[in-house]
């Protein structure tokens, strides 16, 4: 029988509440990223860069975009008669039909799929990073220790350290304490939310977590912390690189705003680890006249007729005559019309700015540092306007 050693589950149901308008109408991991990007091309394209060829991708909300975009997964090489990559919405398990309560509800919900593949390692990942890693490494770390769970991890900054799950280790990298988003952090160690298991344990540890009425069925509040109490052989991964958790508008912005420093941020251009995205807008860019672009990205099918500049363009952009564009991001086919100036804003997908319109932060003249703006997705935009974020 075919059988995978290693297979990759995706988790990509969660609302994504916190990038507010950004995600109104489409799942956080379909959001784009970096001009000609959707957020999920990371994880996709770190499997593909690691030789994991199968992966389950658990999707719940507003999932018609992801689902599309998506669709044979052949723009990240991961289209296989066997493996390849499989979307796994809620209610198609034999035995459960209900809606996925939690990350690991979601994982148990789909215990045949993976069963199907008879892995002998199970990687869980999240479809709303930024970065690149190759997880063969983490594989042969996990090896070497004779790990039953690894947790990849990196080190925070002390104030941060609340929004993740945090960790204290021993010289040997073996976890020794772990808390969710504790109030009172003890380690500066967090959880990226990557986490390779043993098949055979994650499978006991999933219906365990099924018997217990109390548990929420989250890896990081109930699941790992029930294996540590257990004395499972659990170690913690040292990330080395850039990953951010474009969870909020504001990190949202900043890691978009990074792509156009490649030395401190994600490489959108090495070629030795690509980034593969599933771009369907063909004809090239086309800059005019009277245009200047500086220090910006501008993705297939743009048409530039003003200026731009540290910004970014999504595909299918128009950027009028004597329109300024500055520290913004333009998303998939927005219109940004003739002599309209647009300031650190996030501007939706198809979303049009009419003629004459000053789209700035309210508070940009105040010594605090400026609001991002964000207009919604298809939306027009008649008259100047003064918004906030959110
Ligand atoms: P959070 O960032 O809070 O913490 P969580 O809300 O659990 O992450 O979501 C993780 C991933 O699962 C996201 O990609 C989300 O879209 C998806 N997801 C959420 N609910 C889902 C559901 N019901 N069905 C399917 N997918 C779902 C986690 C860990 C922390 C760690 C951070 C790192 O719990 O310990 O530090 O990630 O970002
Ligand atoms: P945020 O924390 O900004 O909301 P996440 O994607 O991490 O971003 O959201 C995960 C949250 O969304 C979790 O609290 C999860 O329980 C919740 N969630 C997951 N799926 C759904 C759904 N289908 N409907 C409503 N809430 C959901």
């Amino acid at each position: 029988m075919l059988k995978k050693e290693c297979i990759a589950m995706l988790l990509a149901g969660g609302q994504g509440s916190r990038l507010g308008a950004l995600t109104r109408n489409i799942a956080k991991p379909a959001v784009p990223f970096g001009g000609k990007y959707r957020i999920i091309d990371f994880s996709l394209s770190n499997c593909t860069n690691s030789n994991i060829d199968t992966v389950g991708v658990l999707t719940q909300y507003k999932p018609f975009i992801l689902n599309s975009y998506i669709g044979t997964g052949s723009a990240w090489d991961l289209d296989h008669a066997f493996g390849g990559v499989n979307i796994l919405p809620p209610y198609m398990g034999e035995t459960e039909g209900s809606w996925y309560k939690g990350t690991a509800n979601a994982i148990y919900q789909n215990i045949d799929f993976i069963n199907y593949y008879d892995p002998d390692y199970v990687l869980i990942i999240s479809g709303d990073h930024i970065y690149k890693m190759n997880y063969s490494s983490l594989l042969k770390f996990h090896k070497e220790k004779g790990a039953e769970v690894t947790i990849s991890t990196l080190q925070v900054h002390w104030e941060e350290a609340s929004r993740f799950g945090i960790m204290s280790v021993d010289k040997d990298f073996r976890i020794t304490k772990f808390q969710e988003k504790p109030s009172q952090p003890e380690s500066n160690i967090a959880s990226m939310g990557v986490y390779l298991f043993n098949w055979h344990i994650l499978k006991e540890a999933l219906f365990e977590d099924e018997r217990d009425a109390d548990s929420e069925h989250d890896f990081g509040k109930n699941v790992i912390p029930r294996l540590l109490s257990q004395g499972v052989n659990a170690y913690a991964y040292p990330f080395k690189g850039y990953w951010k958790d474009v969870g909020t508008v504001e990190s949202y912005y900043q890691a978009n705003m990074e792509t156009l420093r490649p030395n401190e941020s994600i490489n959108l251009f090495d070629r030795e680890f690509r980034i593969f995205s599933n771009d369907m807008v063909q004809t090239p860019h086309y800059v005019g006249t009277k245009a200047k672009i500086e220090n910006s990205l501008i993705s297939n099918g743009c048409i530039v007729l003003g200026e731009v500049s540290n910004s970014i363009l999504a595909p299918g952009v128009y950027i009028g005559e004597d329109a300024q564009v500055k520290d913004s991001i333009i998303l998939h086919h927005a219109k940004v019309h003739s002599k309209t100036s647009i300031e650190r804003a996030i501007i939706g997908e198809k979303t049009e700015i009419l003629s004459q319109c000053r789209i700035i932060s309210n508070d940009y003249n105040s010594t605090a540092t400026p609001r991002i703006t964000v207009i919604p997705d298809h939306q027009i935009v008649q008259q100047s306007a003064f918004f906030e974020a959110g």
